[in-house]
């Protein structure tokens, strides 16, 4: 996946590799209808990135990138965690923040768009894991909530601070035990999704990425409405396979079971946010 900004340089082709290569030609940029039913057809991250063999994040990856509408105008802010290592592995504008600060980041990157490039769509969306959202940054989530910035929050839920070996988080289930948190968790699990509703985001959901088309169908909603309205809000479970003693290919049966249960989809919109879906529709965006 590739736009101007990744053209590569005619004398060097001859040494890029060739799966880097792929990612500029087998480009779908420029058409506002892309979506997840392209993937066969082309590539939105190169296949040797360094998250684990099937690891979760990397299909959610797959399928975000896929269906941004806008990728060349867009600019995702990342944290440091699993979700960070697959950034050098995508051709698209991507900045990290310090652990926790992206969501503050992201404001001021949104802020200086707009007044520099008044007349260009430019959509800015956070991608980090639940330990840099929920945890550690949770002020700054809040906070860009509170002044009602026009960003898209997406949250990788694999309920464990997974890069550094196994920490729980306030997303970990109670009575959880990890390597490092060996006395297992001794709250619930914070419901995020009802934070963000509560703290002013007009878009919310929550779900696995176990169908391709509902994350595309939520991913294109949180950003047109973040676009026109406000801030919006994804919630993703994302299992960590490593850290729960899965095996590489069981992370889709995983979230299949937890679509039954606490990652069951669900979704809220405020009315601004409802008209402007309606509208997208119509126009056949979504
Ligand atoms: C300022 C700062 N604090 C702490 C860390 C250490 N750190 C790196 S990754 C990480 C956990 C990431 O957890 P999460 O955001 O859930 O992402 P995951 O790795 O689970 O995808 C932490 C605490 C850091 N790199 N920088
Ligand atoms: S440690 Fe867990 S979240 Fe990180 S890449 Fe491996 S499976 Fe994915
Ligand atoms: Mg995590």
């Amino acid at each position: 996946m590739s736009y101007k900004i990744y053209e590569i340089n005619e004398a060097l082709r001859e040494f890029i590799p060739k799966e880097i290569v792929d990612l500029e030609e087998r480009a779908t940029w420029g058409n506002p209808k892309r979506g997840v039913m392209d993937l066969p057809y082309t590539k939105e991250l190169i296949e040797e990135h360094s998250l684990c063999a099937g690891c979760p994040e990397s299909m959610a990856l797959r399928y975000i990138l896929a269906s941004l509408p806008n990728p060349e105008d867009t600019i995702i802010v990342n944290s440091t965690g699993c979700t960070s290592l697959v950034f050098p592995h995508i051709a698209l504008h991507t900045v990290h923040s310090l652990f926790g600060n992206q969501n503050a980041v992201a404001s001021g990157i949104k802020r200086v768009l707009e007044w520099r490039f008044p007349d260009k769509v430019k959509d800015v969306v956070v991608l980090a894991g639940d330990g840099a959202i929920v945890d550690i940054g949770l002020d700054c989530t809040l906070q860009s909530f509170f002044r009602q910035e026009k960003i898209t929050t997406i949250c990788f839920d694999n309920e464990v601070y997974a890069n550094t070996g196994g920490q729980e988080s306030g997303m970990t289930v109670k009575g959880h035990v990890f390597k490092m948190a060996p006395k297992g968790k001794q709250w619930d699990k914070v419901p995020m999704w009802q934070i963000a509703i509560d703290s002013g985001c007009h878009y919310v959901a929550r779900l696995t990425v176990s169908s391709p088309k509902r994350v595309e169908s939520v991913i294109k909603k949180a950003i047109y409405v973040a676009r026109e309205v406000g801030p919006t809000y994804v919630h993703l479970y994302t299992p960590c396979i490593l850290e729960i003693g899965l095996n590489s290919d069981d992370g889709l049966d995983e979230m299949r079971q937890r679509d039954k249960e606490r990652f069951s989809f669900f979704e809220y919109m405020t009315p601004q946010a409802e008209e402007v879906i309606n509208r997208v529709k119509e126009e056949g965006l979504l």
